[in-house]
């Protein structure tokens, strides 16, 4: 991972230019770094603001021979990596909101967007993109749940270590679950610093609105919930968005 690294001042979305490179003759691990996206995405539609010079705006080609609903997880396999990674380098305490959110003090410092390039053959390429907010020094009006790794604990750090540290893991993580197939090498791990885990949550999919409580989360990365009915559902990652009931978490 990150053996090469394609590098720009400024980028619409380090996912577009990810996807496009993996279709010409982008291998596996290369990795695509930006100071500023102009065009930064988030799940469904939304947008990451990704201003110039504080962050980390990461995208990593990904070529696995692994069945589509294999792929999903991938996101979690890449937000547990972060959450190591900051965790080891800054010393803070950052949590996982499943699926996609790093979290430090209950507010969001990161967030993971796994999209995929399927056609008649099957998988073609996978791109995992990581948006971390570094050095912020504040955060956009528009975002009322997000900090920095500088906000949390008044430091500046050195972006290429968290970077480097990230990629070392999520190397180890990725190669292990290509050949497992499934989270359970990591599942307790990433369940002891996941937050939303036994916990009553708001679910938000497709404008509906409910309440569930949270019990288990898949080697398949899926989330179990008991609605207030006390009926089970399985809620997969990708189509939904997690809320705490009081608050963003
Ligand atoms: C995500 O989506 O959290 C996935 C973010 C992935 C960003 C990376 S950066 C490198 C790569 N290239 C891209 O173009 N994208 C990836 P989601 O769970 O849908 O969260 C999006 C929501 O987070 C937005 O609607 C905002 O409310 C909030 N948000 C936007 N920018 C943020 C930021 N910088 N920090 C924290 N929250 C932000």
């Amino acid at each position: 991972m990150g053996r090469v690294i394609e590098y720009h001042d400024e980028i619409d979305s380090t996912n577009i230019r990810a996807k496009k490179w993996a279709k010409e003759n982008g291998k596996e691990g290369n990795v695509v770094l930006a100071e500023y996206q102009s065009a930064g995405k988030g799940r469904l539609g939304r947008e990451w603001l990704s201003p110039k010079g504080n962050g980390i705006w990461m995208s990593i080609i990904l070529k696995p021979q692994l069945e589509t609903n294999k792929i999903p997880q991938l996101t979690l396999v890449a937000g547990f990596c972060m959450c190591k990674a900051i965790r080891s380098i800054t010393g803070l305490d950052a949590k996982i909101k499943w699926p996609n959110d790093i979290i430090v003090n209950n507010k969001k410092v990161c967030g993971v967007l796994t999209e995929m390039n399927i056609n008649a053959q099957g998988i073609q390429n996978v791109v995992v993109g990581v948006g971390v907010n570094v050095n912020n020094e504040r955060l956009d009006h528009r975002l009322p749940h997000a900090t920095s790794l500088a906000l949390e604990s008044g430091k500046n750090y050195d972006r290429e270590a968290i970077i480097e540290e990230f990629l070392t893991v999520f190397e180890e993580h990725y190669e292990k679950y290509k050949e497992k197939k499934d989270l359970s090498f990591f599942l307790e791990a990433y369940k002891a610093y996941c937050v939303n885990l036994n916990k009553e949550i708001k679910i938000l999919k497709e404008n509906k609105e409910y309440i569930a409580y949270a019990e288990e989360i898949g080697t398949d990365g899926t989330l179990i919930v008991k609605n207030l009915e006390g009926n089970r559902e399985t809620i997969f990652t990708g189509e939904v968005s997690v809320r705490g009931l009081y608050g963003y978490v």
